[in-house]
């Protein structure tokens, strides 16, 4: 993308836009030579832009009021051309990438390679060690509405990243039950959710939300939270379900709660007591699920009767429920 802006009207920004690729003569990504100083470049990234100047943000290098640019990355093959008027902004230039620029580093601008994820092949999405991530201003505030270029929520792991794109550090791997799965217990059910990266600390509260699809307030104060090690330090949330607090054959869906730091996700479980197999309806098949885990102890799926162990005891849940199966899930 390339734009020339002449626009005089004041506090304008550009915000979240990758100029990459461009090449002219002389401006090659974006020119805003005229009354910019009221003009702010936000989140954007200029890369791989090749001309006498990448982006113009002032007529010229005398010229008082350049655009200024925050949490930007300007990295193209010339640095001498990087931009011109990079001195003369009204609003300095604050937690940018600037190759080849110094002079700025009390306000958390710096100079290093972006890490880009495969700029060869176009994608300008951050490796997890670049520099970038986590380098946006601490202070900037972007509203749960702001997103980056590809959609995902702006703000993550607490603090915004220099650049188009928002490094989306963490999101739901796999989980027990799956995805329209069942709680088989008649107590204690667990519900484990596994990421693909750490997840402490856990905001205070519940990390999620469990609401009845039918309507209904939230239940997850009916569980305890604690924090597990599947593959990385605290990738994994296991819920457990205080005691019996669900009723059964009811669908409920698990959300992220806003302080949780992951890409947000929606799991639908429903309760059904004696499905140790998870086929969504109670049946002999249920018995033979049991008899192969026989023995173990903890929080196991096929300990239906929640003793601690697995006996032939819970054969009696399932024969107690024979037949049942989930209700069709309310909604669309
Ligand atoms: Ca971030
Ligand atoms: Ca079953
Ligand atoms: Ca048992």
């Amino acid at each position: 993308m390339a734009l020339n802006s002449s626009d005089r009207r004041p506090k304008a920004a550009i915000t979240d836009n990758l100029f990459v690729r461009n090449t002219a003569a002389v401006i090659a990504a974006l020119s805003c030579p005229y009354g910019a100083r009221y003009l702010v470049l936000q989140r954007n990234t200029f890369a791989f832009n090749t001309g006498q100047y990448a982006l113009l943000t002032a007529g010229s290098p005398d010229r008082v009021y350049a655009a200024g640019l925050e949490n930007c990355i300007l990295y193209n093959p010339d640095a001498g051309a990087e931009a011109e008027g990079l001195m003369n902004t009204l609003y300095p230039n604050r937690y940018c990438l600037i190759r080849g620029w110094t002079g700025g580093d009390e306000l958390g601008n710096f100079d290093a390679n972006p890490q880009f994820v495969d700029p060869n092949s176009g994608d300008y999405h951050l490796l997890a060690g670049s520099p970038c991530v986590n380098a946006g201003d601490p202070s900037y505030f972007v509203g749960p509405d702001v997103t980056d270029l590809d959609g995902n929520p702006r703000l993550q792991r607490g603090r915004v990243d220099v650049g188009c794109y928002e490094t989306p550090f963490v999101s739901l791997l796999v989980s027990e039950p799956p995805t329209d799965g069942t709680l088989p217990r008649t107590a204690d059910n667990v519900i484990e959710l596994v990421f693909n990266g750490t997840i402490s600390p856990l905001p205070p509260g519940s990390p999620v939300s469990i609401a009845p699809l039918d309507g209904g307030g939230d239940v997850a104060g009916s569980f305890s939270f604690e924090l597990v090690t599947t593959t990385v330090t605290d990738d994994t949330l296991r819920a457990v379900e205080n005691g019996s607090a669900l009723p059964n054959q009811t669908w409920y869906r698990v959300e992220p709660v806003g302080g949780l730091d992951v890409v947000p996700f929606v799991l639908d479980v429903c309760t059904l007591t004696g499905d140790a197999d998870g086929s969504g309806r109670a049946t002999t098949g249920d018995y033979g699920e049991v008899k192969l885990h026989l023995g173990e102890r903890g929080d196991v799926r096929c300990d239906l009767n929640a003793s601690g162990r697995v006996t032939t005891a819970d054969y009696s849940v399932v024969k107690a429920h024979m037949g049942e199966q989930a209700p069709a899930k309310p909604g669309p």
